[in-house]
């Protein structure tokens, strides 16, 4: 009896036993399991705020006479009175950079280039992220293409690649094709391509010998709608047109949360500002008319504008 209630004594104290060991075990796992969330927990907070970071979803617009861009509809007036529509615009906006209050710049990307087009919605909207917290007062971007990167054979793929800029005129990639038509000094709809990139200056003196015929050397290298002339002078000097855009406007980044921005072209002060842009002056293909882009490029600083859109979890 004793043996047996010994028995049962040491048979219920090993029972007893076993678990212990075992809660005993889970408890440490579980105080181990939660030491390392805490750690894990603080690493991440002390990153956190060692480097917060935020958002910017940068949206692009066309707007003309303040209203979003109808395309197709000859229903603007320039500010030199020629009645005309747009039909598309495409662009590259490079070089990307937004500076903070103190003046710092940040670079907020690793693509140097975007590719902007009104009939490609997805082309509108950049995001970028991870950057740095605070307060900033401008965003900077180069209109085009800048000499360096400007270089024929960068883009393999459209529709980048349908942005080039025949070798023969400078090379590289235009900055912007604005293409429309307008109602001419005859009263007929006429197409023009505004079209921006580099320019040229040709070399009138010289012997009519050496003038070169673009439809023999290279028909397969215009852009679409323009038509070389059938001789050209040889080109002294390439002018590389592309310019540097600053946008001052405050905005901030904050951690964890999504700032929209937007850049909107306004598209009517392409002709307008420091020259009135006649299209009855130029005709429709201006890429051989340095003069012609030159009043487009010096009237491009009031084109755009920055605006703040919204701020909101990054979640939303
Ligand atoms: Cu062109």
């Amino acid at each position: 009896m004793r043996n047996s209630v010994g028995n049962t004594e040491i048979r219920s104290d090993f029972c007893a036993l076993l678990p212990l060991k075992k809660l005993k075990m889970y408890k440490s796992i579980l105080f181990l399991s939660l030491l390392f969330i805490w750690f894990s927990a603080c690493r991440s907070n002390h990153e956190n705020e060692q480097n917060p970071s935020g958002e910017i979803q940068l949206g692009i617009s066309h707007t003309l006479d303040g209203n979003p861009l109808a395309t197709d509809t000859l229903q603007y007036v320039n500010a030199a009175g020629n009645h005309y529509l747009v039909s598309e615009i495409q662009w590259f906006l490079s070089d990307l950079k937004l500076e903070r209050e103190d003046g710092k710049m940040v670079e907020p990307t690793d693509d140097m280039a975007y590719y902007i087009d009104t009939d490609l919605p997805e082309s509108r909207s950049i995001v970028l992220s991870h950057l740095p917290d605070g307060n900033y007062r401008a965003l900077h971007f180069t209109f085009g293409l800048n000499e360096e990167n400007n270089r024929s054979g960068l883009f393999v793929n459209p529709p980048e690649s349908f942005m080039f800029w025949p070798d023969y005129l400078g090379g590289g990639y235009h900055y912007m094709k604005l293409n429309g038509k307008w109602i001419n000094a005859d009263g007929l709809a006429e197409p023009f391509n505004f079209h921006l990139g580099i320019g040229q200056e040709y070399d009138s003196s010289a012997l009519k010998s050496s003038y070169i015929r673009p439809n023999d050397c290279c028909a397969a290298n215009h852009c679409e709608g323009y038509k070389p002339p059938s001789k050209m002078m040889p080109v002294r000097a390439f002018i590389q047109n592309s310019f540097e855009v600053t946008l001052s406007q405050n905005f901030v980044v904050r951690h964890g949360m999504k700032t929209k921005l937007e850049i909107e072209m306004k598209v009517e002060n392409w002709f307008r500002g420091k020259h009135v842009y006649d299209h009855n002056r130029w005709g429709g293909s201006i890429m051989q008319q340095q003069a012609a882009m030159k009043q487009g490029l010096e009237n491009g600083p009031d084109v755009f504008a920055l605006h703040v859109t919204s701020i909101s979890d990054v979640a939303k």
